[in-house]
């Protein structure tokens, strides 16, 4: 393959994942055969550490999701059962992919609706943190939330806005967007502030600090505040940025004008950990 996506990372990393076996859009077959009984042994426990905090801390439409997927902690899932669950719920569907893939690709799939997931799992001493999205992470993660309409469309959104965007700055701006949301993102709930986005309800970690801990900064969701916003790649985040109900993403995405947002890419960005005047403080009670 000749395009190899960069590893997010500062560091040159080499990726994981066997790219000689994928298609020309990074398609690859899960293997399913292929893994060890170690490996089955590491979902159960990630899956079952994550399962235990998420009535807590996950938001509600990501417990309806996870239901919905019918995956469990006893095996690995296969994809193609979860990608027929999916399509009809919200006409997503799941491929596998060898790991990151280029961002155009990615945008691709999800103008498309279809959200790839990688194949393999990381290795046991990688259960709290890796660099890499693994299985766990993009299945666990990402997909109940693509059983939520609103959501579902929102990622198809992106990956349509992220398809016209051309610009490194643009790009620059659409990887926070995704970071602070689908990565990162908090919403209110009845039941108090909750958890929605895949890099925090895979991290046992982080499910617990961003939506408790007193150290970082929660701000009700702005988007240009979003877009402007770097972020950190190997540490808890600084800021959390709170939407008020998932439909706000979709909506406040549908609202804006990309191409005046991306007029304004070469702006510089904001610190992880910026205070601004215009932040709205988001409380970690019950509204
Ligand atoms: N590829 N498989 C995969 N998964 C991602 O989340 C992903 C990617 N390629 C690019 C990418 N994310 C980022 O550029 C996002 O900011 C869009
Ligand atoms: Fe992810």
């Amino acid at each position: 393959m000749a395009r190899l996506p960069v590893a997010p990372t500062q560091s040159a990393v080499k990726l994981r994942g066997d790219y000689a076996l994928a298609g020309p859009d990074f398609r690859v077959a899960q293997n399913y055969d292929g893994y060890t009984a170690d490996e089955q042994a590491i979902w159960r426990t990630l899956y079952e550490r994550q399962l235990s905090l998420m009535g807590e801390h996950a938001a509600p439409e990501f417990m309806a999701g996870l239901r919905l997927l019918g995956a469990d902690a006893h095996r690995i899932p296969v994809l193609e059962e979860a990608s027929e669950r999916l399509k009809r719920l919200t006409g997503f569907e799941v491929i596998g992919v060898p790991g990151l893939i280029p961002e155009a690709d990615f945008f691709a799939h999800l103008a498309e609706r279809r959200f790839p997931v990688t194949v393999w799992m990381r290795r046991r001493e990688e259960l709290d943190y890796l660099v890499e999205p693994d299985l766990f992470h993009d299945f666990f993660g990402h997909l109940p939330m693509l059983a939520h309409t609103v959501f579902a469309n929102f990622i198809q959104a992106y990956g349509a806005i992220g398809a016209h965007a051309r610009s490194p700055a643009a790009l620059k701006m659409l990887a926070r967007l995704y970071w602070y949301t689908v990565e990162f993102g908090l919403v209110h709930t009845s039941r108090g502030l909750r958890a929605y986005g895949a890099g925090i309800l895979s991290s046992s970690g982080e499910t617990i600090y961003a939506t408790r801990a007193t150290g970082p900064q929660r701000i009700a969701f702005d988007l240009q505040r979003v877009l402007r916003t770097n972020y950190l790649i190997d540490a808890y985040q600084k800021t959390y940025f709170v939407l008020d109900d998932i439909e706000q993403l979709f909506d406040s995405v549908l609202a804006a004008d990309f191409e005046v947002l991306f007029s304004q890419a070469e702006q510089p960005g904001y610190e992880p950990d910026a205070r601004l005047p215009g932040d709205q403080p988001a409380s970690l009670s019950v509204s």
